[in-house]
């Protein structure tokens, strides 16, 4: 009871805005950050109570809004092993995060604590990190006040990357046993990314220069970090927009949201035909490639093609291990994956391919379910996840030949280069890299595996967004009754076509997709799906 009185006294200095009402969606919590400080607060005390339901192990919490802008900030849980807040408890966050006073929070957290079964006598470890906003040292004050009072334990990482954040949580959680994931530092995670990396480069000249946008946020010391303990003997990497001094610069004109919206060069690049270049977003989750023809055209490697080329090169490395029979690989990919991918992942690789609702956490459960199973969305997120099964089987493998030793080497150090967390852009920069060079590919040849169909995405507002339901993992509209049936009809009237609708899950619209054979096609489709809906 101590602890509720000191929550109520706690909570009057994080007082809830009036007429808000907070939700923890497929991001967590974000929003303006001025609006933030007494949902961070009770993050704290939710993160307390689900690392005491947990037998007193680590929850991590991250403040970040990713690629949003300066103004936004969020927070989000992390589950004991690197995995995003299990499901059911996002109903817990959203109660305690709209309780309107001091009174009512206490009696949401009983009601949290009575529900969940929570031994409230058991010690909470919590460890929590920032991005580089302005906003993050105010925010970690509120979560430090709800943490103080639960009397839990607490560790503060300060700046870091979202993906370094999840990895720590799953080293502490796993240290002294067989599952130990790393050391729990920030330092051990590039020492573990440098190790696996080199071990991937044996024998291979340093690649020609990356360039990286890192759009004005964390990614920029952290990759200079990394290149520093990987080494510059064989990682050239030139880092750009790399100013996180002057807050309004992140993820402005830059970075791998825009990027992949903008489907063009952040301006101030000055790069040459050819340069492989790549941009992350503002929390370092999300990398897409991109480089200029001959022409100086634009081209756009995203997340489905990162996606295509690591299955294609796990895929030969378990084939020359000699494993083909015992570990399948398969892909996850959402609605928004270009049509050109799966086909590619279909019928040129002969890998399965599952289409989950957007959000990394759909994705991740349902690539959990493959032997190796890479998951990507067309945004750039993702990672590839290698069952303990697998990995022990490579782990037990013994060479018959030079070429299945060298097979089995490359794929322990890459289970060590991914992280099997979280997607995580400096983890996924190195495996790309890695791959071209082992390829002798520069981006024309790896975005010659299959030529993307042209697509359209159109934001539309609409009066309520939460009227637009799905199923079919998004790629049908369920309600409002009738829309769907038009969808199909417009959709027939193009060779090729593809077309769906659905809420977004973090802004107050609508979002349309579309695909043809032509771009004019996709606009058109797009544009006319969209009609249909205001
Ligand atoms: C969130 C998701 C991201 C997804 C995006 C879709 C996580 C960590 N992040 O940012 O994966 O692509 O939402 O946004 O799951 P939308 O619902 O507005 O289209
Ligand atoms: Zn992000």
């Amino acid at each position: 009871d101590n602890i509720y009185t000191a929550v109520a006294e706690a909570s009057s200095g994080f007082a809830k805005p009036q007429g808000l009402i907070y939700g923890y969606g497929t991001a967590g919590f974000r929003l303006k950050a001025n609006l933030l400080a007494s949902v961070v607060f009770r993050v704290g005390l939710l993160a307390a109570v689900r690392s005491k339901k947990l037998n007193g192990q680590t929850i991590g919490v991250m403040i970040t809004a990713s690629h949003n802008p300066e103004e936004d900030n969020g927070v989000k849980l992390v589950d004991p092993q690197g995995e995003m807040l299990e499901g059911s408890w996002e109903a817990y966050a959203t109660l305690l995060a709209n309780a309107q006073t001091d009174t009512e929070l206490v009696e949401a957290l009983k009601k949290v604590v009575a529900t969940t079964k929570t031994d409230m006598g058991i010690k909470a470890n919590v460890i929590f990190a920032k991005d580089t906003r302005s906003s993050g040292p105010s925010l970690v004050a509120a979560l430090q006040a709800g943490l103080t009072a639960m009397s839990s334990e607490y560790k503060d990482y300060e700046i870091l990357t979202t993906p370094q954040l999840h990895y720590l949580v799953r080293c502490i959680n796993t240290a002294g046993t067989p599952a130990e994931y790393g050391a729990p530092t920030e330092l051990g995670y590039y020492e573990k990314l440098g190790k696996a990396f080199r071990t991937l480069m044996d024998g291979k000249t340093r690649p020609s220069a990356v360039f990286v946008d890192c759009a004005n946020g964390v990614g920029a010391p952290k990759l200079r970090n990394l290149r520093r303990i990987v080494g510059e003997d064989i990682l050239d990497v030139r880092i750009i927009n790399d100013d996180i001094e002057t807050p309004s610069k992140l993820n402005s004109q830059c970075g791998a949201d825009f990027v992949k919206t903008n489907q063009k060069l952040p301006p101030g690049s000055h790069i040459a035909p050819q340069d492989r270049c790549a941009s992350l977003d503002g929390d370092a989750d999300r990398v897409v490639y991109y480089y200029l023809d001959q022409d100086s055209t634009f081209h756009l490697l995203d997340g489905d093609k990162i996606a295509s080329l690591a299955a294609m090169f796990i895929q030969d490395l378990v084939k020359s291990a000699g494993l083909e029979e015992e570990i399948k690989v398969g892909v996850v990919q959402t609605a928004y994956a270009n049509g050109a991918s799966t086909v590619y992942l279909q019928k040129v690789l002969g890998v399965p391919v599952t289409c989950t609702p957007t959000g990394v956490k759909h994705l991740h459960h349902a690539a959990q379910r493959y032997d190796v199973g890479v998951y990507f969305e067309a945004n750039g997120h993702g990672t590839v996840l290698f069952s303990p099964t697998s990995l022990s089987i490579i782990e037990a493998a013994k060479p018959q030949s030079p070429a299945q030793h060298t097979a089995l080497q490359s794929l322990r150090a890459l289970s060590d280069l991914i992280n099997q967390t979280v997607g995580d852009a400096l983890s996924d920069l190195l495996m790309v890299e890695a791959i071209l060079a082992h390829k002798g590919w520069g981006p024309k040849e790896w975005d010659g595996a299959y030529t993307d169909l042209p697509n359209r995405l159109v934001r539309v507002v609409v009066k309520d967004r939460h009227a637009f339901t799905t199923t079919d993992a998004e790629r049908r509209l369920v309600s409002p009754a009738g829309i769907q049936d038009r969808v199909d009809a417009l959709v027939a009237k193009y060779k090729g076509g593809r077309a769906f609708v659905r809420a977004s899950g973090t802004e107050d619209a609508v979002r349309v997709y579309a695909e043809a054979g032509t771009r004019s096609e996709a606009d058109e489709l797009a544009c006319k799906v969209a009609g249909l809906l205001s």
